[in-house]
């Protein structure tokens, strides 16, 4: 089936991005936006069509557009992002998708953030983290449950986003870092664990049948081709210094 995968440049100001979890230190956007031409050449490669969504310069988190909405076979809703400072993202990204989808938005009190949001099949698994309240989990179930999803709420600890403790690798298998979230909370998926020494090596991206990798957790690599995977991968160092992994720099949409 053909995609479209929706990018956005990287602001120059990404330096100055949101973070919680790891430690800041300079990151050199020019670098960043490098290592997100060759991300968006290897989706192409995985046969989407790659297309930007105008871009934000005063939006320092603005390439994570994955957080600016969760996008379904039926429907499409924005997020309001848990971090304030993000919450101006989503108006583009709405006009981006309205051609494509109808549209439906989370409204305050809720927040939620895509990277908290992982669908395998009719299921949707949802973290509760510092950036997706329940108010926002409770109102996804509502605008979802009448297309036939299951929204099931995961505790989280540790890290940002449920994404970037779990990601799904088919539709019976996940990848997931045993720390920050447990297999039992995902029933009835298969776990792989990722390495001990790559603990933010969970976070993939599913396009078809195939999937894209950051390059930098060999070990957890050498496991997923093991297992027989099909995995590209795509140096995102830099951009990881803005603690985002590879699924947040797209929102993938079926066309
Ligand atoms: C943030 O804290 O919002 C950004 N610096 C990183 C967002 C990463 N997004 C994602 O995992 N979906």
């Amino acid at each position: 089936m053909p995609w479209i995968a929706f990018t956005r440049a990287v602001s120059p100001a990404l330096t100055d991005c949101e973070l919680t979890h790891i430690a800041r230190e300079p990151i050199d956007a020019a670098r960043a936006a490098a290592q997100h031409a060759l991300y968006e050449r290897a989706l192409e490669a995985l046969g989407c069509t790659v297309m930007r969504v105008e871009a934000a310069p005063e939006y320092p988190d603005s390439v994570f557009i994955e957080d600016t909405a969760v996008v379904l076979d039926e429907l499409a809703i924005i997020t309001r992002p848990g971090a304030e400072s993000r919450r101006g993202e989503t108006e583009a990204v709405a006009r981006a998708l309205s051609p494509f989808r109808a549209l439906h938005a989370i409204e305050a009190p809720g927040t939620l953030d895509g990277g908290d949001v992982m669908l395998v099949g009719r299921r949707i698994y949802v973290g509760r983290t510092a950036r997706s309240n329940d108010e926002g989990i409770a109102q996804l179930a509502e605008l979802t449950a009448p297309f036939g999803y299951t929204v099931v709420p995961v505790t989280v600890q540790g890290c940002l986003h449920l994404k970037t403790a779990v990601t799904a690798l088919d539709d019976r298998r996940v990848l997931y870092n045993p720390v920050w979230v447990e297999l039992d909370a995902l029933a009835p998926l298969e776990g792989i664990a990722v390495d001990r020494d790559e603990p933010m090596g969970a976070n993939v991206v599913r396009v078809g049948g195939r999937l894209l990798y950051a390059e930098a957790f060999p070990h957890t690599l050498a496991v997923l081709r093991r297992h027989g995977y099909d995995v590209t991968t795509v140096a995102a160092d830099e951009l990881a210094k803005a603690e985002g992994a590879v699924t947040c720099c797209s929102l993938l949409v079926h066309t």
